[in-house]
């Protein structure tokens, strides 16, 4: 059975990491407009800078929950046959075992250049204007897409949601596209969807089941069943 995981915020809340739109989430003391788009960069890079040098440093005091490393074991055991997508930028699934991870919003630990192109791991701040270890050139920024910016590999991701017998949603609000668009594109190729969520998404009614609770509950549990074959 091929299952496709769609992860956001809400996945990361319990082990410490604000999400964006819960009462004390990110925005708050930030406009999206202020620190998520291309535009924010070029008027004062110096303050979305600031917003993801903090984000990037605080990497350093979390650590991954149940539902990350429930995720891990999936992988595992089902290897091709799981594919796993997330709008996070933190490292936790990493870091939860989970060996192939699909930033489709980028990551925190990377730098993109923009006087080359070159995207590179990248663990410390960003907001003293490093030279690129290629070119040379001060044109580092956050490797993150932002608002107006294309996602990655999302050809790869509609590859994988037309072949997936189940597509899961978890821990996201359904708030952004294009991946709260992935659960409409998998139900028409075939898949049967679930949600899990703290409470229902913008886009629950387009999900077949919905499970309302914290992650780090419902995902191992359902995690379980699909590894004890009872269900997916
Ligand atoms: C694009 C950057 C073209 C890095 C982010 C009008 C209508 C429709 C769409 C648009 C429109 N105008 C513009 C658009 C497009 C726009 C968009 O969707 N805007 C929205 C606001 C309307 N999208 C774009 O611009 C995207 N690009 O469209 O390009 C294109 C498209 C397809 C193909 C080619 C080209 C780019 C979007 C990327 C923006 N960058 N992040 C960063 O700073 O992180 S988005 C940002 O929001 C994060 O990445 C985050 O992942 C994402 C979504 O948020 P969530 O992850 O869902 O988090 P949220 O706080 O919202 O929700 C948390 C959920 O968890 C809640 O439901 C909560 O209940 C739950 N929860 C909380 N605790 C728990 C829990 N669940 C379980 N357990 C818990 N303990």
């Amino acid at each position: 059975m091929r299952i496709v995981v769609l992860t956001g915020a809400g996945i990361s809340a319990e082990s410490g990491v604000a999400t964006f739109r819960d009462s004390d989430g990110l925005w708050e003391g930030h406009d999206v407009e202020d620190v998520a788009t291309p535009e924010a960069f070029e008027r004062q890079p110096s303050v979305v800078h600031g917003f993801y040098d903090d984000r990037r440093a605080a990497l350093a005091g979390v650590e991954p929950n149940p539902a990350h490393r429930a995720l891990g074991r999936l992988g595992d055991v089902l290897g091709d046959d799981f594919f796993l997508v997330t709008q996070n930028i933190d490292d936790l699934h990493e870091r939860g075992g989970s060996a192939h991870v699909h930033h489709m919003h980028g990551e925190l630990r990377s730098a993109l250049c923009r006087g080359c192109g070159a995207r590179m791991s990248w663990t410390r701040e960003l907001s003293d204007y490093p030279p690129c270890p290629g070119c040379g050139v001060s044109e580092l920024r956050p490797d993150v897409v932002w608002f107006g910016e294309v996602p990655y590999g999302m050809d790869l991701i509609q590859l994988q949601l037309t072949r997936a017998d189940l597509f899961v949603s978890i821990g996201t609000s359904g708030a952004v596209y294009p991946a709260a668009g992935f659960v409409q594109y998998a139900a028409r190729h075939g898949a049967r969807t679930l949600e899990l969520n703290l409470m229902p998404s913008e886009g629950t009614h387009f999900f077949d089941e919905a499970r309302h609770g914290r992650a780090g509950e419902l995902v191992p549990v359902w995690v379980d069943e699909v590894l004890a074959g009872r269900s997916g």
